[in-house]
């Protein structure tokens, strides 16, 4: 899940919080592996992320929700809309990490209750097997306790990413962002995670959302790479078309 065109790079996400279905679209144009739509910090509503879904191209971005919570609404919700993966915040340990990869998948594989009409409203509805074949479930590690438990939540069947939340373990950790992404020791949290999730064959991937941040992590081996949010984005074209018009 969240692959890229060019496999010897890590794939390069866009973070979306604006909540607005057009920016969303103007990254995907512009030409990223991916997108996400944050609903745990964003400012989506449901009908937001169904009419952003529904607007991109099919065989489009991949696009993923990062879910309010690691809970079989949150996750069914973002499925049903059209999501073809799911970004779950704050999983502590394998129990968390097997409830999310089982919200994702319909029965027999998991729990999932069906129902995707929002994002089938005039289109071919999958069956239950071609669904849970082509849905991803990225669990995201943001503290301490978490990475301690990595190996086992890496384990966990039907978890096809770990995703790392570098703010939240760095302030978990009691560190900066910086300081976090600097560490590249033995027992560094970032090496400790890729370590446990290559040895398992899973992808592991991470917020940066800006490309030195971004750079850190493609040093550190992560796969899938948020390198950019909607909101940043357009902070810092404004600040630079503003610049050039008025001069530093
Ligand atoms: C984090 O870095 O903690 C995130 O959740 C990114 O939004
Ligand atoms: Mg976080």
């Amino acid at each position: 899940m969240l692959t890229g065109s060019d496999p010897s790079r890590p794939s390069a996400g866009a973070w979306c919080g604006l909540g607005d279905p057009g920016a969303t679209e103007i990254l995907h144009s512009a030409g990223f592996d991916w997108v996400c739509l944050d609903a745990q910090h964003g400012a989506w509503s449901d009908r937001g992320i169904v009419r952003a879904l529904r607007q991109l191209p099919p065989g489009g971005p991949q696009t993923a929700v990062r879910v309010a919570a690691n809970t079989p609404a949150a996750i069914g919700r973002a499925l049903d809309a059209g999501a073809t993966a799911v970004i779950v915040p704050m999983v502590q340990d394998p129990r968390a990490a097997a409830s999310a990869a089982a919200s994702c998948r319909y029965p027999p594989a998991g729990d999932r209750s069906w129902g995707p009409m929002p994002a089938l409203w005039g289109r071919r509805v999958p069956t239950p097997r071609e669904a849970n074949r082509a849905v991803g479930c990225a669990v995201m590690i943001e503290t301490p306790y978490a990475v301690e438990r990595v190996d086992r939540i890496a384990a966990v069947d039907g978890v096809d990413m770990v995703f790392v939340g570098p703010l939240d373990l760095a302030l978990a950790s009691g560190v900066s962002v910086e300081a976090l992404l600097a560490d590249t020791g033995p027992t560094a949290p970032l090496r400790q995670i890729v370590t446990a999730c290559t040895a398992r064959g899973v992808r592991v991937g991470a917020f940066a959302g800006s490309a030195s941040r971004s750079a850190a992590l493609a040093a550190a081996g992560f796969h899938a790479i948020a390198v950019a949010t909607d909101s940043g984005l357009l902070a810092n074209a404004a600040a630079r078309t503003l610049e050039a018009w008025r001069g530093p």
